[in-house]
């Protein structure tokens, strides 16, 4: 049995958009989870890894202090925390590892419907209220603009009406929230998502070789995630146009089909989705017996 500091520990949303999400992918990597009475730890039954669950806000904090091996959080939320650290002069002791495309969101500026907005220039001067006061300001330096921004934790959209900001600066994903509160989006600052950060403090040979083994289980995991295996028959003479209406796929399989001197059975990983469409060009292409099946897991 390893001790406590043998184990990896990952920093997990504990309640909110990302936490189904990551816990999901984890267990996808083969981990299997007991539940502790208290719901603060997950405890890895078959690997040496446990998930801490916390508020998202402290995820890149405690990788950053070496608390954690590894986290699952909003880029937003790590961007945010080592300008942070940046702007106290401390670097951000943890390095971004992967995009797990969930949790896409941008980080925006908004004002009320209908106002007149020229481009950043008419930021000149305005009240922005945010909660991601390093990112905003960071973006104001960029552009060379000149504003106040007033801190708010939450309910950003109420302050242009409660007549404490004249823009507000915050996240967005469909833009209901902004329509909602007669608010329209001005500028994109950050497009982001779900990212896997790493702690830059070494971790031992034992440690690190668990850590590499998770991210390329990681990684096999999103691979397969829109990658499927397509299966058909197909003319000799035609292989090379079906080659290419393959979408994403490296080196197919190609069989002679027993009986047949000018069929082949092509077999294919595709690394994208295959849609529809794909399947009606592969048929006008001479392609019959279409197949298409998800992929499982994958290792490359
Ligand atoms: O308790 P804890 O601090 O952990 O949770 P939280 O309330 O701070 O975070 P949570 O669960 O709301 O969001 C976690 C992460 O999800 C964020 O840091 C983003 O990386 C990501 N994410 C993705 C979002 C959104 N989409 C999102 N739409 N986070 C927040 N929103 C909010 C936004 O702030 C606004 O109020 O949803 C509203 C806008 O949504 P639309 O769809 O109406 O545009
Ligand atoms: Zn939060």
């Amino acid at each position: 049995m390893e001790t406590p500091e043998q184990r990896i520990k990952i920093a997990v949303q504990k309640t909110g958009r990302l936490t189904d999400h990551s816990i999901d992918l984890l267990e996808r990597c083969g981990l299997k989870l007991t539940r502790s009475k208290d719901q603060l730890i997950l405890y890895g039954e078959n690997m040496p890894i446990d998930l801490l669950l916390v508020r998202d806000d402290d995820i890149p904090g405690l990788v950053s202090e070496d608390v954690c091996d590894l986290g699952i959080v909003g880029l937003n939320i790590v961007e945010e925390k080592r300008l942070g650290l940046e702007s106290e002069g401390r670097p951000a002791l943890f390095r971004q590892i992967y995009e797990l495309d969930f949790g896409h969101c941008r980080l925006s500026l908004a004002g009320p419907d209908g106002h007149q907005y020229e481009g950043p220039e008419s930021l000149e001067n305005t009240k922005i209220a945010t909660s991601y006061v390093h990112l905003l300001r960071n973006y104001l330096k960029t552009i060379g603009v000149s504003a106040e921004s007033v801190y708010f934790s939450g309910a950003v959209e109420i302050a242009p009406k409660l007549g404490r900001a004249d823009y507000i600066c915050d996240l967005v994903s469909t833009g209901g929230t902004l329509a909602a509160n007669g608010l329209e989006e001005v500028e994109v600052l950050l497009d982001s998502e779900a990212v896997v950060i790493q702690t830059q403090a070494p971790l031992g040979d034992q440690k690190q070789a668990l850590v590499d083994k998770i991210l390329q289980r990681l990684d096999g995991v999103l691979q397969v995630r829109e990658s499927k295996y397509i299966m058909l028959h197909a003319p000799r003479a035609a292989l090379s146009e079906i080659r290419d209406l393959l979408p994403g796929s490296e080196a197919p399989t190609v069989m002679p089909l027993d009986g047949s001197d000018d069929k082949v059975a092509i077999h294919a990983v595709c690394r994208e989705n295959v849609f529809w469409e794909t399947l009606e060009n592969l048929k006008a292409a001479g392609a019959s017996s279409l197949l298409v099946l998800p992929v499982e897991k994958m290792l490359a």
